[in-house]
């Protein structure tokens, strides 16, 4: 089993559990995470022992989007990679990685998934969440668009309406909640949670591995026809919001734990 800095790889049977581990900033990605996430993906594609993968976060969160300690740490170094760039070096083979491995991939949401994190449990083909788990479409608040696929996946699971709604405002949303709109397709007591999992995944496991493979496959196919193109878009838009007062506002001010102003414009 391979080693990463920030994710943990444990193999059970037929079934990889991956859980992302910097609890400290409730699993925020950094500049090592998506790529390492990348390498268990494709070696989880790889390893015809692999027939499912749970995915999870250590402490209290699954993942709070990109480490905004980062994000701010760049603006000082005017070299440094602009935002839209960073979206397709992190982010864009993320996705492509989890969509192209025909394995199922649960997620087990512990707790929060917000921004990029909480893209990349919709794009994961099944979630299971803790009563204590949240999502939050966290990018307006820091005046940016949903990436990592949002703009794809939260339509397709809750509506356009729906989806608005929450990308719109960035509320809070909470397990029940979250089931009742289709975010998640299971909630259990936070102390079941790894259990449930993992007792879900072995019983995938044991099925027709490549049926599902290919079934996912076709979904793909039907409804994710232009996921390469949407995720080019989101990197481009996200360049276009990156430039604003308002992302620096938003980011400066969850740093400084305050309130933000925004100006609205730019
Ligand atoms: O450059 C790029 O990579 C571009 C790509 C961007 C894609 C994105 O993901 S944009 C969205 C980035 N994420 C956010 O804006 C979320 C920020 N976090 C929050 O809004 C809140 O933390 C949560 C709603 C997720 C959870 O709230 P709560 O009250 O349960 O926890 P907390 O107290 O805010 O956070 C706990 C600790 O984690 C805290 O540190 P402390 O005070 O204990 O030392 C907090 O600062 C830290 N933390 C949480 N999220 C992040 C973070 N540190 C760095 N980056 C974070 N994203």
């Amino acid at each position: 089993m391979k080693s990463y800095e920030t994710v943990l790889a444990e193999q059970d049977g037929g079934v990889l559990l991956l859980t992302m581990n910097r609890p400290e900033v409730l699993n925020a990605f950094d500049h090592r995470m998506p790529f390492e996430l990348v390498d268990a993906f494709t070696s989880a594609g790889n390893d015809p022992s692999v027939r499912c993968v749970v995915l999870t976060g250590a402490g209290r969160g699954f993942n709070a989007g990109a480490d905004l300690e980062g994000v701010r740490a760049r603006y000082d170094d005017p070299r440094g990679p602009r935002i839209g760039e960073l979206v397709r070096e992190r982010y864009i083979p993320l996705v492509l990685a989890l969509r192209r491995l025909e394995k199922p991939v649960i997620a087990a949401l512990n707790g929060v998934a917000a921004g990029a994190g909480s893209s990349l449990a919709l794009a994961c083909d099944l979630r299971i969440a803790s009563e204590r788990a949240s999502f939050v479409q966290a990018f307006v608040r820091i005046g940016l668009i949903p990436d990592t696929g949002g703009t794809l996946f939260l339509p397709l699971l809750v509506g356009l309406g729906r989806a608005s709604e929450l990308a719109f405002s960035g509320e809070r949303v909470g397990a029940q909640r979250a089931l009742e709109i289709g975010l998640v397709e299971r909630v259990v007591p936070a102390d079941e949670l790894m259990p449930a999992a993992l007792a879900w995944a072995h019983e995938l496991a044991a099925l027709p591995t490549t049926a599902i493979g290919l079934t996912k496959r076709a979904f793909n196919a039907a409804h994710l026809a232009r996921l390469e193109e949407q995720l080019e878009l989101e990197a481009d838009l996200m360049e276009q919001a990156g430039r604003t007062a308002d992302h620096r506002e938003g980011v400066n001010a969850f740093l400084e734990k305050r309130p933000p102003v925004y100006i609205g414009r730019g």
